[in-house]
């Protein structure tokens, strides 16, 4: 904590507007993103998906699996966590509609060591979808079709701005490359990530994370034990990841047992618990897209703080 109060800064609010005015990256980086958000929302209406509205609070949220500065709101006694990620909301609006997306705004309070990813900022907002009854690959199969069409049509529309920016950009082939996490630390060490990402000159899959890698609400593997039913999308030239997701545990002995074994308590899930022992959670499949890292990679930037107007970039202060 002292450590962050020494190193973070308080940006001038003047000076960010100056930026934003002189900066011309903003200006194209909003067109961008504008594009890649009516895109998406156009390909997943119509394969018969139902948007719904994002939620910020809730008495459950993502544990995620690394650690963030916690995000609490106090209210009348009871306590409301700011939204970290959806993923335990999805599983329940699956029951409403068969396949719901979302934008949804997600706070993850990051250390300002993660200042130097470029990927990471304390306010985001990923496009989260999840279907009922499906399998992960289902859900990989949807994603390189979204991410082609949407880069299709930036390229058809904003051919220019590309130029400007990215112009080694084009659009992915399928089926794109998949690869266990085992098998890329046989091949690359503990920086697998990071060197994939770099030595990749189209997008790839990462899957089978090690059970004990990734959240509970990630599948066990029924034939592997050690290994969880879900992946990340890894952008090509070093952008790194940008889409996770997987199969969902649903049942409530296999989601207690889960919680225990990454060492959790069970008190942060109680309303999550209740809906699960139930019953009422089903199989289902999803996985969620980080809007700012998306539009990064189309425009090939150094950082997602440049993608988007009042960005927080962790370990700063500002507007
Ligand atoms: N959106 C992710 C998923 O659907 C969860 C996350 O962001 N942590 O799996």
């Amino acid at each position: 904590m002292k450590k962050i109060l020494e190193m973070s800064k308080k940006v001038d609010s003047v000076e960010v507007v100056k930026s934003y005015l002189s900066d011309k990256t903003y200006y194209d980086a909003l067109i961008i993103q504008s594009e890649i958000l009516g895109s998406s929302r156009e390909f997943l209406v119509e394969r018969g998906f139902v948007e719904m509205l994002p939620v910020i609070i809730s008495t459950i949220t993502d544990p995620l699996n690394h650690d963030v500065l916690d995000a609490q709101i106090d209210y009348y006694g009871y306590k409301y966590y700011v939204t970290k990620s959806m993923i335990l909301q999805k599983q329940v609006s699956v029951l409403v509609h068969d396949k719901i997306f979302s934008f949804s705004p997600n706070l993850r309070l990051e250390k300002e060591e993660k200042y130097d990813s470029g990927r990471h900022l304390i306010d985001f907002v990923q496009l989260d979808i999840e279907i009922k009854n499906k399998k992960r690959e289902e859900i990989m199969d949807l994603m390189e079709d979204l991410i082609i069409y949407v880069i299709r049509n930036v390229l058809e529309k904003y051919s220019d701005i590309i130029e400007k920016y990215h112009p080694s950009l084009k659009i992915p082939s399928k089926p794109f490359k998949k690869i266990s996490v085992k098998k890329a630390k046989e091949l690359y060490g503990d920086e697998y990530e990071k060197l994939l990402s770099e030595q990749s000159d189209q997008p790839l899959w990462l899957i089978d994370f090690p059970i004990l890698e990734r959240e509970f609400y990630d599948k066990q593997d029924p034939k592997n034990s050690d290994i969880l039913l879900d992946f990340d999308l890894i952008y090509p030239e070093g952008f790194g990841e940008g889409i996770s997701g997987g199969e969902r545990e649903h049942e409530y002995e296999q989601i207690v047992k889960r919680i225990k074994l990454k060492g959790n308590g069970l008190e942060s899930y109680e309303d999550y618990l209740k809906i699960a022992k139930e019953g009422y959670l089903e199989q289902s499949a999803g996985c969620g897209i980080g809007i700012e890292r998306f539009t990064r990679f189309i425009l090939g930037l150094d950082h997602v703080e440049k993608t988007r107007l009042f960005g927080k970039a962790p370990g700063k202060f500002t507007i």
